[in-house]
C-alpha cells in the first residue's frame, strides 16, 4: 500500500536527459516493459506529435509510478527556453524537484536560471549528473562548477567509474566513507549547532543514521543538495537516484478533512473539445459531483476526476491533499485558478515573460475569425502568449520567447486546427517604468465629495457611481509590479467584496489588468500602486464599477508620472569553432553589441555579450552560416534599458480606455 504521494518536478537545460531520465524511472519502477528513445520518438511524456519529430519537450507531462511506499507523480518539464512558462506553471505544485546536469555540458545558463528559481521557492532539490557514458564525462569538474556556480552545499552521495564510456558504473559512496562523512558535517552543521557539538566532542560517535536524517531534514528546507551521477540511457546510478527521492525528498500530505484548497496549474482539451483542468490539490477532498468554487466567482459541478496511477490515469471517485488529478466539469476554468478556498501557494511569476510579439496573419483570409478562436483556446494552455486583436486594423499578434516557439505556434494551427499561417516580422516586446510618482482620484458622479480627502473633481470625467484613488510609485528595475492597499477599512465597500482581503485581491487584478497598457500602449513594470482611497453608494455601487474605474484612473496617474519605453536586452553566450571567431566577432559589432575577449577552449571558443533580444535573434539566423553551422548560441533574460530617441507607441489593444467594451482576457 502507498503511503504517501511525492510530486516531483524534472527540470534541466535542454537537451540534459530529463524525458529519458523518466523513462528510465518508469522503467526501474516497472511501469514500463521497454525504454523509449526520445530519438525514435516512442517516450512516455513526449507524446505530442511535434514533440516526437522534434525530440524535444514542448509541454510538461504528468506520469507516476511507486519507489517502494512512496507514490510519485512525475512532471516531465522542457528545457528549451522558449518554453520556460511551462517550467513556471508548475513550480507552485511541487514538493521536489531533480534538477538534471550533463557530466559533459555541465553548469549551463538554464541550469542556473532554474536553480535559483527551486531556491528562491525553496523547492527541495536532488541534482543528477547526466551522460557519464558520454565521452567527455568528468564528474569532478561538474561538482566543482555546482558548488562555484549553483550551491555550495551540494554533496555527492554517489561516486562514478569508468566515465566517458558505455559501461560507466556508479556505486553509493558507503556511509562510513570518512570523506563523504567530512563533507556532510561540513555542509549540514552550519545549520544545525548540536551536530556541530556532537562532532567537535567525538566525531567516530556521529551514526550514518544520524547524518543521513539530518541530510534529509535539510534537504526538505531546500538548504542542502544531494548531488547523483549516473545515465538516464544505460540505467547507471538510477537505483541511488530513486533511493534519494523516497528517502530524502519530503511529501506534504495535507489534511484531507480541512476545507478544499487546490491550484490549477495546467489545461489540457479533450478530442470532444471539454476543457481539462490538471490541479494541485493543498489541502481537503474533491469528490466527483461536488459543485466546487474556482477562480474569481464561478461554481461548476465535478464530472470526472482521474489520478495518475502506475503510467497510465484511472477514473477516481475523489481526489485528495497530497495528490494531482484532472479534473472535468470545469467549463470556464483558467490556468492559475484556486479551487476551493484559495491557498498559499499560487502561480508566481520566476522568469521573465516573452520578449518579443509579432502579427500573425492567416494564409486564406476569410480564416481569420477561426485564426482568433483558435488563438483563443491555445491562450488558455499558454495565457503568456497574450493574444492581442487590433480591431482597426484587424491584426492579431502573439507575445512570444523566440523562433522555436513560434514554429511551434504555426505547426499547432496547421496540424490541430488546419489554419495555414504566416507570421510578419518579429518585433520587441517594450515595456513602461513610470518616471515619478503621481497620484490620482475619481470621485463617485463627481458632485460627491471623497470620503477622505473632502476634495471633488474638476470635471465630470467619472461615469461610474465610485470614488477611487491610485498613486503611483516607480520600483527599481526588476521588482515587478506591487499593489498596497491603504485606505481605511470602513470606507471599503463590504457589501460588494465582503472583506477587507477579497476587496484588496479584486483591486489588485484590476490593477494589473490595466498595467497591461501604458501610456505608449505598453505593458507597464516596476511599480507600486497604492489604493489611495475609495467610496460608494450602497446600494447602486457594484464591483463592475470598480473594475471599470480602475484603469481609467490609473491611466490618470500614469499620464501624470510620464512613464520611460524600454527595450528587453539579453545576454548571450555563444560558442563556436576557433577558426569561425573572426567572423562571429564581426558580426557582433556590426548588430552592437559590447564585445569581450572570446575564451578558447581547445576547438572552441566562447563569448559572451548582451544584445537587445531582437538583434539576438538576428544572430541566432546569421550564426550557422558563420560558423558551418557548429556555433551554438544561448541567451537568457538580461535587463530592461530605455530606448533613446522617440519612444515606439503600441496601438492600444481597445479603443475604449474606460473598459466599457469587454476587456478580453
Ligand atoms: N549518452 C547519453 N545520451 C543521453 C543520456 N540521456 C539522454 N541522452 C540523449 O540526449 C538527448 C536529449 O535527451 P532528452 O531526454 O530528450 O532530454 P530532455 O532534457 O528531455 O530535452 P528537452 O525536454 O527537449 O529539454 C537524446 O538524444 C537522448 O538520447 C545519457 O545518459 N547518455
Ligand atoms: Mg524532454
Amino acid at each position: 500500500l502507498l503511503g504517501r504521494t511525492l510530486n516531483l518536478g524534472i527540470l534541466a537545460h535542454v537537451d540534459a536527459g530529463k524525458t529519458t531520465l523518466t523513462e528510465r524511472l518508469l522503467y526501474a519502477a516497472g511501469v514500463i516493459d521497454e525504454i523509449g528513445s526520445v530519438d525514435k520518438g516512442t517516450t512516455q511524456t513526449d507524446t505530442l506529435a511535434l514533440e516526437r519529430q522534434r525530440g524535444i519537450t514542448i509541454k510538461s507531462a504528468v506520469v507516476s509510478f511507486a519507489i517502494d511506499d512512496v507514490a510519485v507523480n512525475l512532471v516531465d518539464t522542457p528545457g528549451h527556453p522558449d518554453f520556460i512558462a511551462e517550467v513556471e506553471r508548475v513550480l507552485a505544485v511541487l514538493d521536489g524537484a531533480v534538477l538534471v546536469l550533463s557530466a559533459v555540458e555541465g553548469v549551463q545558463p538554464q541550469t542556473r536560471i532554474l536553480m535559483r528559481a527551486l531556491q528562491r521557492l525553496r523547492i527541495p532539490t536532488l541534482l543528477f549528473v547526466n551522460k557519464i557514458d558520454r565521452r567527455g564525462s568528468d564528474c569532478e569538474r561538474v561538482l566543482e562548477e555546482i558548488r562555484s556556480k549553483l550551491t555550495p552545499a551540494a554533496v555527492a552521495l554517489t561516486r562514478a567509474t569508468a566515465e566517458g564510456d558505455r559501461a560507466a558504473t556508479v556505486e553509493a559512496r558507503a556511509a562510513g566513507d570518512a570523506e563523504l562523512r567530512a563533507r556532510l558535517v561540513d555542509v549540514l552543521a552550519e545549520r544545525d549547532e548540536p551536530l556541530l557539538r556532537e562532532w567537535v566532542a567525538d566525531e567516530s560517535a556521529i551514526s550514518p543514521g544520524r547524518l543521513h536524517d539530518a541530510l534529509a531534514v535539510q534537504t526538505a528546507r531546500a538548504e542542502a543538495c544531494p548531488v547523483f551521477y549516473g545515465s538516464a540511457l544505460t540505467g547507471a546510478g538510477i537505483g541511488p537516484l530513486s533511493a534519494g527521492i523516497a528517502g530524502l525528498l519530503p511529501a506534504e500530505a495535507g489534511d484531507a478533512a480541512a476545507p478544499l484548497s487546490g491550484l490549477v496549474f495546467k489545461i489540457e482539451r479533450e478530442p470532444s473539445g471539454e476543457r481539462i483542468a490538471y490541479a494541485r490539490i493543498f489541502s481537503g477532498t474533491l469528490e466527483v459531483r461536488d459543485r466546487v468554487r474556482f477562480g474569481r466567482e464561478d461554481k461548476a459541478k465535478v464530472t470526472a476526476i482521474r489520478v495518475f496511477a502506475d503510467g497510465a490515469d484511472a477514473q477516481r471517485p475523489a481526489v485528495k491533499a497530497g495528490e494531482i488529478a484532472k479534473v472535468s466539469g470545469l467549463a470556464d476554468v483558467r490556468i492559475g485558478d484556486s479551487l476551493g478556498t484559495a491557498g498559499a501557494r499560487r502561480l508566481a511569476q520566476e522568469f521573465p515573460p516573452p520578449t518579443l510579439e509579432s502579427v500573425v496573419d492567416p494564409v486564406h483570409q476569410d480564416e481569420r475569425e477561426r485564426l482568433r478562436g483558435a488563438l483563443a483556446q491555445l491562450a488558455e494552455q499558454d495565457p503568456l502568449i497574450d493574444v492581442r486583436q487590433d480591431d482597426e486594423r484587424r491584426e492579431i499578434s502573439v507575445s512570444l520567447y523566440g523562433d522555436v516557439q513560434k514554429e511551434v505556434l504555426e505547426a499547432t494551427l496547421a496540424g490541430g486546427y488546419g489554419i495555414e499561417v504566416v507570421f510578419r516580422e518579429t518585433t520587441p516586446l517594450y515595456v513602461e517604468r513610470p518616471a515619478e510618482s503621481a497620484d490620482a482620484l475619481e470621485v463617485l458622479y463627481a458632485k460627491t465629495k471623497s470620503n477622505v480627502t473632502g476634495k471633488s473633481s474638476p470635471a465630470s470625467t467619472n461615469p461610474f457611481p465610485a470614488t477611487l484613488g491610485l498613486r503611483v510609485e516607480p520600483a527599481p528595475p526588476g521588482t515587478g509590479i506591487e499593489v498596497r492597499a491603504d485606505i481605511d477599512v470602513r470606507l471599503l465597500p463590504l457589501y460588494i467584496y465582503k472583506t477587507a482581503g477579497a476587496f484588496e485581491e479584486q483591486m489588485t487584478g484590476y490593477v494589473r489588468e490595466a498595467l497591461r497598457e501604458g501610456r505608449f500602449g505598453w505593458r507597464v513594470v516596476d511599480c507600486v500602486v497604492t489604493l489611495a482611497d475609495c467610496g460608494y453608494r450602497a446600494p447602486g455601487t457594484t464591483a463592475a464599477d470598480f473594475r471599470k474605474l480602475t484603469p481609467l484612473v490609473l491611466g490618470q496617474a500614469l499620464e501624470r508620472a510620464g512613464t520611460v519605453v524600454c527595450e528587453p536586452n539579453v545576454r548571450v553566450l555563444l560558442e563556436m569553432p576557433v577558426d569561425t571567431v573572426g567572423a562571429v566577432v564581426a558580426a557582433l559589432s556590426r548588430l552592437g553589441g559590447s564585445i569581450q575577449t572570446p575564451v578558447p577552449e581547445g576547438e572552441l571558443a566562447t563569448v559572451e555579450t548582451v544584445l537587445s533580444a531582437v538583434r539576438a535573434r538576428d544572430l541566432q539566423r546569421q550564426l550557422p552560416g558563420l560558423t558551418r553551422g557548429e556555433g551554438v548560441l544561448e541567451s537568457s533574460f538580461e535587463s530592461y534599458e530605455p530606448v533613446s530617441g522617440d519612444p515606439p507607441v503600441r496601438r492600444r489593444r481597445t479603443l475604449d480606455r474606460l473598459g466599457v467594451g469587454e476587456h478580453p482576457q
